[in-house]
């Protein structure tokens, strides 16, 4: 039997840089970044900072350093944080915000990652000598464990003037803040407007190889700078890989709604697959969250199923399994992972 080709679906992470960015990663110009001396990551700071409408920006080499690096340059250690309570922070940092902050986490119950602004405003801590100091209110736009959910614009100004009105700041783990932004059909500033900072990677949708960026006020950055140092990742001759976020940047947030226009496609053939199951109300940008039950089989037996088709995917709950469209895959591919679940559903 011919080998079957693969189709991931198990995260847009699994992006590979484009040739633009392999020609760009080759030509780019470098020095030693922890001098300041790498032009391309300079450009890339600026470029990222005024896309974003921010004061300054520092590159980092990962998602959770940017999270993290973002909390330790808020938080003193003992303050609490208040986080929904499926976020990444939360759930996939490895306890980042008490074993590098030292801070306490408040989780609030959300909507498909939306969180009550009354609840922020509840959980807010007053001043009492018992009390921990709230200092920062993580939100995430989109959403992941949600199966990647906005999070609405009314929402965000709500919860940031709730939150600035106790002193406490916002910060954004916008991820897929690009994804946000072109399901909302707006510029990203429109939602970057209601956060003090914001964390956004450009190795996944934006296909970069890796690499995030974190955005905010000046003296925030400087202090962001110095933990990213503490952390080791202070980075070289990094304008190498620089340079494939700033084509990230560039060329490639326009086309993620191909992404999303993907995921309806998929969730829309999967609920015609007796047994499986899409929420359409949840499939806003570019994942599927699909529920097993149905099938009378859990999702880490029905990702065993699909590996052996070659349609790989992540299971994110006993009966739910998470799909994620991206720049590697096709219209096409789609199609033809629909027929090999549908396939393999009928006679397994
Ligand atoms: N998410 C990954 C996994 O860690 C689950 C994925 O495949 O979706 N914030 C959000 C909302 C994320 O989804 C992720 C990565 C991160 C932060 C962390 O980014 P990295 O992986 O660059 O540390």
């Amino acid at each position: 039997m011919p080998e079957l080709r693969i189709i991931d679906l198990r995260s847009d992470t699994v992006t590979k840089p484009t040739p633009e960015m392999r020609e760009a990663m080759f030509r780019a110009e470098v020095g030693d970044d922890v001098y300041g001396d790498d032009p391309t990551v300079n450009k890339l700071e600026e470029m990222a900072a005024e896309k974003v409408g921010k004061e300054a920006a520092v590159f980092v080499p990962t998602g959770t350093m940017g999270n993290q690096t973002s909390i330790m340059a808020w938080t003193s250690r003992g303050d609490e944080i208040i986080v929904e309570e499926q976020a990444h922070i939360y759930m996939y940092e490895v306890g980042g915000p008490a074993v590098l902050s030292g801070v306490q986490v408040r989780p609030i119950r959300g909507r498909l990652g939306v969180m009550d602004p009354a609840d922020v405003k509840a959980a807010i801590r007053a001043p009492n000598i018992h009390f921990p100091k709230t200092t920062v209110v993580c939100i995430e736009n989109t959403h992941n464990r949600s199966g990647g959910c906005v999070v609405p614009l009314d929402n965000m100004k709500a919860i940031y003037e709730v939150a600035h009105e106790a002193g406490v700041k916002v910060h954004l783990d916008g991820a897929r803040v690009f994804n946000a932004a072109i399901a909302l059909g707006v510029d990203v500033k429109e939602i970057t407007q209601y956060c003090d900072s914001v964390q956004f990677c450009l190795s996944k949708g934006l296909c970069a190889p890796m690499g995030s960026i974190v955005a905010g006020p000046k003296d925030f950055i400087a202090r962001v700078r110095k933990y990213r140092k503490l952390l080791g990742g202070g980075m070289r001759q990094v304008g190498v890989v620089a340079a494939a976020g700033i084509v990230a940047l560039t060329k490639m947030v326009d086309r993620l709604a191909e992404d999303h226009a993907n995921a309806k496609r998929l969730a829309e053939g999967i609920n015609k697959i007796p047994g499986l199951a899409v929420e359409m109300e949840t499939v806003q940008t570019n994942m599927v969250a699909v529920h097993t039950r149905g099938l009378a089989m859990d999702g880490p037996d029905f990702q065993k199923l699909m590996k052996s088709y070659g349609v790989l995917f992540n299971a994110d709950l006993p009966y739910r399994v998470r799909m994620v469209t991206h720049h590697d895959v096709t219209a096409a591919d789609i199609d033809e992972a629909l027929e090999r679940i549908a396939y393999a559903v009928k006679n397994r």
